[in-house]
């Protein structure tokens, strides 16, 4: 391939946003000082710091979102043996985080534009053993939450979210985190927002919130009491230095990202049978995902060989989400744990959909480099 541009270095796709190193050692460095290493002040301020920014009166800051989802099933009401309807195309820990617990999900098709679930879809699915539904802000557009909201109201089922893509997106002018019964953010090290690793389960319900917060802490209530069958799902105090240190960065992270999705736009936007995923026009987005979507029947290529040229040139795209959850295992083999097959937008999407590399170590010319590579790759039909 030559004249094409290679980057020395692997060029990825969820390269961590480091933020103000000093700001990160002094904190950890008050940590050592105050010998409290995990759920002390630090942690207390993240969880203030984060229901602020998602417009709920509490958080509950958990060592991820994974597990963040358990407690926040739990925690809203669904008990082990129910269903949950969840969409098929979403991250893998979606499903599994139910699964992990004895709640079973039930594959929903998804909006072919927004891949976000099908509120028309999810209403065929409700049945007697449906314990809930949970939506997912796919890579950080919301869902459309008022359908949804309607229909859980109407069916009597608990709506929860999981916005691990979310923070910092908005919903009607709303930000993300407040609705349904609870939301659940990631903090893992390839989100916007890192704590290396980590999460929040947010929620108005004070209630809700003191479930949450005693299953994080082996069921243990404020009470000092076990009220119930709990985890330990504590985040430590370096990881909320890293959290906090992260969230002083936000608005930077955003224009960066914004001006990294505008440039792969600039970049691929004439390129027949590519399509640069947008955010909903006139809402706040965070734009940690840029993702492309790769029509075969018009590019003339497959995704997975763009994929494999820019690999080839060391760009580590990811097919996020490939393949759809309800051809994975356990639950392709698994009849009865999801809805009858196919769910042919979720699976058109998962064969279409490329990830390419952002976030703030990625800058207008590493952009141009990959923009070159997926052009040659789809003109020369990779
Ligand atoms: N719900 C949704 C919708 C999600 O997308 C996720 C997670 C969850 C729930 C669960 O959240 P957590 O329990 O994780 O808080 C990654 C992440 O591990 C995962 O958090 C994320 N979604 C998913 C979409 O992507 P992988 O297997 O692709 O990650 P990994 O470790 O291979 O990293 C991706 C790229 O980033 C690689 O090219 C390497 C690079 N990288 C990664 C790390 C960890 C770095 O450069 N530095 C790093 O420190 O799953």
């Amino acid at each position: 391939m030559p004249q094409l541009p290679a980057f020395r270095e692997p060029l990825h796709v969820g390269r961590p946003n480091i933020g103000d190193r000093d700001r990160l050692r002094e904190r950890i460095d008050a940590a050592l000082d105050r010998r409290w290493l995990s759920s002390g002040p630090l942690v207390r301020e993240l969880e203030e710091r984060v229901a602020a920014l998602a417009g709920t009166r509490h958080a509950v800051a958990t060592c991820n979102a994974t597990i963040g989802l358990q407690l926040a099933a739990r925690a809203v009401g669904i008990e082990p043996g129910a269903e949950v309807i969840v969409p098929a195309f979403t991250w893998v820990a979606t499903p599994h985080a139910l699964g992990w617990i004895g709640i079973t999900p039930v594959f929903c098709d998804v909006d072919e534009e927004t891949g976000n679930i099908d509120p028309a879809h999810a209403e065929k699915l409700i049945g007697p053993a449906t314990g809930g539904i949970l939506g997912v802000h796919v890579f950080g557009r919301p869902c459309p939450v008022d359908e949804l909201t309607a229909l859980a109201e109407h069916r009597g089922v608990p709506l929860f979210f999981d916005a691990a893509h979310g923070l910092g997106s908005t919903y009607r002018g709303r930000p993300v985190g407040g609705f349904g019964a609870a939301e659940v953010f990631s903090f893992h090290a390839t989100k916007f927002i890192n704590s290396f690793e980590g999460g929040a389960v947010v929620t108005d319900d004070p209630e809700t919130a003191a479930r949450a917060r005693a299953m994080r802490n082996f069921g243990i209530q404020d009470d000092g009491q076990v009220g119930t069958a709990g985890t330990n799902a504590k985040l430590s105090e370096a990881s909320a230095a890293m959290g906090l240190t992260s969230l002083e960065s936000m608005d930077d992270l955003m224009a960066h990202n914004l001006a990294n999705q505008r440039a792969y736009e600039d970049g691929l936007g004439d390129l027949p049978g590519v399509t640069v995923r947008r955010q909903e026009p006139g809402e706040r987005a965070n734009h940690q995902y840029v993702v492309i979507e790769i029509d075969e029947a018009v590019a003339g290529v497959h995704r997975d060989r763009v994929h494999a040229v820019l690999s080839e040139r060391n760009v580590l795209s990811r097919r996020y989400f490939h393949p759809s959850c309800h051809q994975v295992e356990p639950y392709r083999s698994s009849p009865g744990t999801h809805a009858p097959l196919p769910l042919p937008h979720a699976e058109a999407l998962s064969e279409r959909v490329l990830s390419l590399p952002t976030g703030s170590a990625v800058d207008a010319t590493d952009i141009a480099g990959v923009c070159d590579i997926v052009r040659w790759a789809v003109q020369n039909r990779g």
